[in-house]
């Protein structure tokens, strides 16, 4: 299956630029403030140990709750590949690589004269790169994954988008909460899964996951186009959200309706993480009109 993934909106481009190239792509979004408990948790999100620890009860809470944490997914040497991967794509060895988006506090920085792994930490995101990566495309398609997909989808999986959003230390922007079947050009019925592996550890001081549990039950919601293509800040959620922090190798699975979203990194620390999203290798596409339809503010009479 070949699915395209349409800009979420006019202005919304996700391609990007080499990392040596004078055109650099910087992120599209805005940094601008938002209210101090946008992504306020009290509690954080319990998972099971690895893939093996992966019960029947842990798929049935996916379906209820549209999450599943699975601590320890990945090794640290299959951790370090996929880092590896990614600084030798930002290295620019590899000829035709274009998937390099900076953070806009890159600029005024003189990057190309960096080393790749000082460069990293201007980068906010990296996409389409399992092509051009044998340890990237190892681990989007490493063999407990995908048996973990097939169940939680009830098919064999069809990668079809991978990114990775670095979020530097410091000017690491936030990601608004959203829901990522926004993005999709595929049918509201098809089960999306996506997948986020964390490559260093994942806090709530520099950037993990929030998610708000059971929300891909409510259906999809109107997306604006405010300091990204995203929820609006006012949306009222009745249930408490939680934070999904995550050691390296650890991974959330998540329902493309699940609405979620990450704060800005603050602190000195990294959070590099990976994210792959799946469909059901049956799954057919729709167009982006009928999903602006459903997700854009357009002739809805609402505000935000
Ligand atoms: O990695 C992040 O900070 C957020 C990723 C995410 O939610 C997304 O790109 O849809």
């Amino acid at each position: 299956m070949s699915i395209a993934i349409a800009p979420a909106a006019p202005g919304y481009d996700t391609t990007g630029a080499g990392p040596h190239s004078s055109e650099r792509v910087f992120d599209y979004g805005e940094i601008a403030a938002y209210p101090a408990d946008l992504y306020h948790c009290q509690q954080q999100a319990v998972g099971v140990e690895g893939f093996a620890g992966v019960t029947d009860a842990a798929i049935a809470q996916f379906h209820t709750e549209g999450y599943l944490v699975v601590h320890h997914a990945f090794t640290s040497a299959e951790v370090q590949d996929a880092l590896d991967g990614l600084l030798f794509l930002l290295s620019g060895q590899h000829p035709t690589f274009r998937g390099v988006m900076y953070e806009h506090g890159a600029k005024g920085v003189d990057v190309a004269n960096l080393s790749a792994e000082a460069r990293q930490d201007y980068v906010r995101k990296f996409m389409w790169f399992v092509d051009y990566d044998e340890r990237l495309r190892v681990m989007a398609h490493h063999p407990h994954l995908v048996t973990l997909l097939t169940r939680l989808l009830g098919e064999p999986p069809a990668l079809f988008q991978d990114m990775a959003l670095i979020k530097p230390p410091h000017i690491g922007r936030e990601k608004p909460w959203h829901q990522d079947h926004a993005y999709f050009d595929l049918p509201l019925s098809t089960t999306v899964v996506g997948v986020w592996v964390a490559l260093d550890g994942a806090t709530t001081e520099n950037g993990c996951m929030v998610i708000y549990p059971g929300s891909h039950r409510q259906g999809p919601v109107v997306h604006f186009k405010r300091r990204d293509w995203q929820i609006c800040d006012t949306y009222q959620r009745v249930d408490p959200a939680l934070a999904v922090p995550l050691e390296p190798g650890g991974a959330l699975f998540f329902h493309s309706l699940l609405q979620h979203g990450t704060p800005a990194n603050r602190s000195q620390h990294r959070r590099r993480a990976v994210q792959f999203h799946y469909a059901p290798a049956s799954a057919q596409k729709t167009s982006s009109e009928e999903r602006l339809a459903i997700f854009g503010e357009e002739g809805k009479d609402v505000t935000c």
